[in-house]
This record gives C-alpha cells, structure tokens and sequence, in this order.
C-alpha cells in the first residue's frame, strides 16, 4: 500500500537520505503537524519549580512512596501551577519512568495499576489533564487563559496537555532516582492523541504508549473502516481538541498536507507502541497499524525497524513488537486495561 503525503520526501520535493536530513524532515512533519491539526505551542518556560505537598513513605506493598508535587512556572499572564502524583521504587537508586496523562487525578485508578507498575521496576508519575485546563471550549481557565491563542493555528487543548506533560519532564529529569534517559509517555483516547503528540514533540520522551488514540492520534485518516470516527465527527464534536484549521480538511483528508504516520514518525529513532481493543471500531483500529507500517520508513532511513508486522489486520491477541514501534490488538474494549499495560512495559523491558 502507498501512504501519503509521504514522510521521506522535503516539501521541497527533495528526498530524505541521511540522518542529517531526517533531523531537518522530524522538524518539517511536526510543523506540518501543528499549523494543521494540534496548534503551535509557546515554547518552554525558562525553569519550573516543585513544590513536595505530601509524602506518603510506603504504598504498594512498601516497594515505593508517593509523593504529591505541585509544579510552577512563569507564563505571560503570571505564575501557573498544577498538581501531579510521583511513585518512587525505594528499592532501586535510579528507575525508568512512566508518565501517565490520565482523565483522573487518583494515583489509584482504573487506568493505572500503580503497584504493578512499581512491581515490574519502573518510577509512575500521572496527572490529570483538567488539572491543566478544561476538556471544552473555555480558553480563559487554567493554562488556556495564561496565554494569548491564535484561533487558527494556535494551541488546541491537546497541545496544552502534551505541553504540561512535558513540563512534568523538564523537572522529573532532574530528579536523581529517575533514569531520565528512559522516559515513557502514556495516555489512553484524547490522551492517547496527547501522549503521542507529546512524543513527536519532545525528544526526552524515549517510549510512547498510545492507547486506543484513534482519529487525530495513531489512526491514519485516509483510509477509514466502518464505524471509524472521522475528522467530521471528531471536529464537531471536539473542535476545541485542536486549532481551527483542522476543520478546513471535514470531508476532505485527500487534501490533508499530512496524515498522522507523520506524528509517529516523528519520534524516530526513538520507539513507539500503539494499542488497540478488537471491539474499539470507533479508534479504527486497522488505521491505527496502518499509520505504523506507513512510519516505519523513517526507522528503515536510520538503519532500525519500525514495525514488522504482516500488512493484514491484526488479530485478537496479536502483538507485534520486534521493531521501534509495536502494535498490538487485545479483546475487549475501549479502556486502558491491564492487558495493554503489559504489552507496553515488556516492549520498554526489552528495549531499554
Ligand atoms: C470519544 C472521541 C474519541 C476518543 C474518546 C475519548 O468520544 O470521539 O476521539 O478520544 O472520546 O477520549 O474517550
């Protein structure tokens, strides 16, 4: 199958050849990217500051502690703060990290089973995305109302999370117990868009789990399968999800100057694993790998696999994860299950 636009070709028609073009051609497919689909965001704060609210010593069977932190930093309109929750393994001086976007802010939740998390060694950090502004329209609340947005090209809510996540990681990399060069971004739906966004975005990021993402996240929009949710429907619904130029492609993805293998191309070399429920048709599922074979030339550029899979559709319990990226399909449906948290943190295990 051909996949367009294509991500080894510049916009100015030449090819990509080399590491050193595929650096330029990242930065071209995430400017693509924001002027299309999520928005440009500001760029990064000069310095954040933590604040440690609560220390809880033991949790999870005693194998970690749970810190609440509180993180600031300037914006134009003044200082901005949102909470998060970090696990620290107290067995091990130094751990890789898993930073959940979660829809919740509990470190216990039904998207994240923390204990197994400490249990298989890594460090787990989540916050909840409302913590950073509000899942709808309202651009004047939490982080949306610190800056000034362009309507069209400006940052959507997606952006905003993804941004704040990589905040977590300006300060998390700095903490001695956490092993900064092994960070891993997770988020489920919306947030597994926003997972992926950040990814493509921040090069820190060196695993991105991207669970049940769907349309304007791992699902490639111009091939569509019964009962798939659309650019149409997603903007409809979500408009504030992304900036207003998105809209511009309802009905027409052929027009598209992207697609979104482009958002997982961006994070080679690096790895990504996307995940998908048999039953979730609505996050097109088959796109979803498709976007995957579709990225993979960009790993093949840099002398590494992308996905190695077969181009049919996955089956129930099939796992493909020998490449930088993997793909898997679990029964059931949409939700962030313990099943696709096991598939992430072996792939992590054995690529570390
Ligand atoms: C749906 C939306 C999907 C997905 C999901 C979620 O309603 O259409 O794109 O993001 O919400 O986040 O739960």
């Amino acid at each position: 199958m051909e996949f367009y636009p294509d991500i080894l070709i510049f916009d100015n028609g030449k090819k990509v050849e080399s590491v050193e073009d595929w650096k330029k051609r990242r930065k071209e497919l995430i400017k693509i990217l924001a002027e299309n689909e999520y928005g440009f965001s500001p760029d990064a704060p000069e310095a954040v500051e933590a604040e440690i609210n609560k220390d809880n010593d033991s949790c999870c069977s005693g194998h970690a502690r749970i810190e609440h932190i509180t993180l600031s930093f300037d914006t134009p309109k003044g200082k901005f703060s949102f909470p998060f929750k970090l696990f620290v393994p107290t067995a091990r001086e130094k751990s890789p990290l898993i930073l959940l976007i979660n829809f919740r802010p509990d470190a216990y939740d039904k998207y994240c089973p923390s204990e197994e998390i400490i249990d298989n060694g890594f460090a787990l950090a989540s916050f909840c995305y409302m913590d950073v502004t509000s899942d709808d329209g309202d651009f004047t609340n939490g982080l949306s109302g610190m800056f000034d947005r362009d309507e069209r090209i400006g940052w959507g809510k997606i952006s905003m999370w993804a941004w704040a996540a990589s905040r977590v990681i300006d300060y998390l990399s700095t903490r001695p117990e956490i092993d900064a060069e092994n960070i891993s971004i997770a988020g489920h739906s919306r947030l597994g868009k926003t997972a992926l966004w950040c990814a493509a975005q921040d090069e820190r990021v060196k695993f991105a789990l991207v669970n049940g993402s769907g349309c304007g996240g791992a699902a490639y929009e111009r091939v569509k399968h019964e009962g798939a949710e659309t650019v149409k429907a997603i903007v409809e619904k979500f408009p504030f999800w992304f900036c207003g130029k998105y809209a511009d492609y309802i009905d027409r993805a052929d027009e598209m100057p992207f697609d979104q293998h482009f958002a997982i191309a961006a994070c080679a070399p690096r790895y990504v694993c996307v995940g998908d429920a048999d039953k979730d048709k609505w996050a097109d599922q088959y796109s979803s790998q498709l976007s995957c074979i579709a990225a993979s030339p960009a790993w093949k550029v840099l002398g590494k696999e992308g996905l190695i899979a077969p181009e049919n559709p996955a089956k129930t319990g099939d796992c493909f994860g020998e490449g930088n990226v993997q793909y898997h399909l679990r029964d059931g449906v949409h939700y962030f299950g313990r099943t696709d948290w096991n598939y992430y943190m072996q792939f992590i295990k054995a690529k570390m």
